[in-house]
């Protein structure tokens, strides 16, 4: 009896170290790292089984009725899955019963990724090379270059004092696993801040960069001013994005019949709706400002004025890693304070130096904002000083000067009408 105790107890011993220890496996989701590409694999299009509709030159999708039951579920039936985080799935489970814990403590990170970006010299960025202005590959440069990027850069020289960043382009469906993986320190790529991804996914949000609304594209030709005209058509969609939740919640609440066409990559999506498969074209607003300079004939297309859902677009990194979080933060709250105070990378050597506290706080000049983070008092001096304050970096990319020429809207700092506001540093 005695000895049966005895054995229990030390099998008890033994089941808990395993599970603490994973049983062999890495419990934290974070993989050794490893050599970050340039250019990922993209899905190919032939993972989606071409319907007999489906010309040979044209991406292939496939169409699904937006009947009552695949509108609640599953709005998109391709062979890919059309859940909107296919990662959750896909890490590794923590325990026998990965269903019997909240999904949040299967992918705490912990960590120092501090340490790991120092050691390495440099920041391993999940982001987009399909759309310009926001993620893409300068032809001339081969580069990565955008909005996003530059808060790459931005994050890179407040921990590393240079922009030295490694661009990983990612797909919807490809940038939570290789964050959660630990494959890269951020994700900075035309994301919505969303509460499953926030808790189920293990990750933490950065002040929003971009709000955003997602957006209908339509040939001017037809003459469609509003989502009701869309009514019995058929719809390009990316897999694995919000927009492609929206678009059922959005046309099943107004009770508008559609056909959503399903694609994995933002190329195939756009060159689908380009080619005349879909009567509409949906994704972010930003985003469709930036496909539309990607169309054969970029004048022949509108973008409807309605707005179909909140997209506020913000940084992302592992859940559990506190300190690395707060310098993700800080670094966005570091622009938009720079613009707040008028500091740009043109003026801000003029105010070193000077008496105002505030400014000296936020420069490094006084105080050890900086080293409470881990990193040097100069941080932000060093973000402005070689990226730019929050303006600099939207004018840079998006602004009048570009392509796009985006109005401002809810991206200019507050005391201008918008919504971007730091806390104080202090
Ligand atoms: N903000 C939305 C949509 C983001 C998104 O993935 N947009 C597409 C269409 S613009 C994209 O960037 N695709 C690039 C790609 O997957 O290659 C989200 O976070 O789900």
């Amino acid at each position: 009896m005695k000895f049966r105790t005895i054995l229990l107890l030390a099998l008890l011993v033994m089941a808990l170290a395993l599970v603490a220890c994973g049983g062999g496996e890495d419990v934290t989701g974070i993989t050794p790292v490893a050599e970050a590409t340039t250019v990922a694999e993209e899905p190919a299009a032939t993972e989606v089984p071409a319907t007999e509709e489906t010309a040979a030159e044209e991406p292939a999708a496939t169409e699904v009725p937006a009947t009552e039951e695949t509108a609640a579920e599953e709005p998109a039936a391709t062979e890919v899955p059309a859940t909107e985080e296919p990662a959750a799935t896909e890490a590794p489970a923590a325990t026998a019963d990965p269903a019997a814990v909240p999904t949040a403590i299967i992918f705490v990170g912990g960590g120092d990724t501090l340490e790991g970006v120092r050691e390495r010299g440099v920041l391993r960025c999940a982001g987009n090379q399909a759309v310009p202005g926001f993620g893409y590959i300068n032809p001339d440069t081969n580069e990565f270059e955008g909005f996003d990027i530059d808060f790459c850069k931005a994050i890179a020289v407040a921990v590393l004092g240079e922009p030295a960043v490694e661009v990983r382009h990612t797909t919807a469906n490809e940038r939570f696993p290789v964050l959660q993986s630990g494959e890269v320190d951020v994700l900075v790529r035309n994301t919505t801040w969303t509460i499953s991804r926030d808790t189920s996914l293990g990750l933490d949000f950065a002040p929003t960069t971009f709000y955003d609304g997602q957006g209908m594209m339509v040939r001017a030709d037809l003459g469609i001013d509003s989502l009701e005209g869309l009514d019995g058509g058929t719809i390009c969609v990316q897999s694995g994005t919000t927009t492609e939740k929206n678009l059922t919640d959005v046309f099943t609440a107004r009770g508008i019949d559609f056909t959503p066409v399903v694609f994995d990559d933002a190329d195939t999506t756009r060159e689908a709706y380009d080619q005349g498969q879909c009567d509409g074209f949906t994704t972010d607003k930003s985003g469709l400002v930036s496909q539309q300079i990607l169309m054969t004939d970029p004048t022949a297309h509108v973008i409807l004025d309605e707005t179909m859902s909140k997209e506020p677009l913000a940084p992302a990194v592992r859940h559990g890693d506190d300190n690395w979080y707060d310098i993700v933060k800080w670094t966005v709250y570091c622009t938009i304070n720079a613009e707040e105070l008028g500091i740009s990378s043109e003026n801000v050597d003029s105010f070193l130096g000077g008496e105002d506290p505030v400014i000296q706080n936020l420069m490094g000049e006084a105080g050890d904002l900086g080293l409470a983070l881990g990193l040097n008092a100069d941080f932000c001096y060093q973000v402005i000083s070689q990226v730019g304050n929050y303006g600099e970096i939207y004018n840079r990319n998006l602004g009048p000067d570009t392509p796009f020429n985006l109005p401002r809207g809810l991206n200019d700092i507050y005391t201008n009408g918008g919504l971007h506001y730091s806390p104080p540093f202090r």
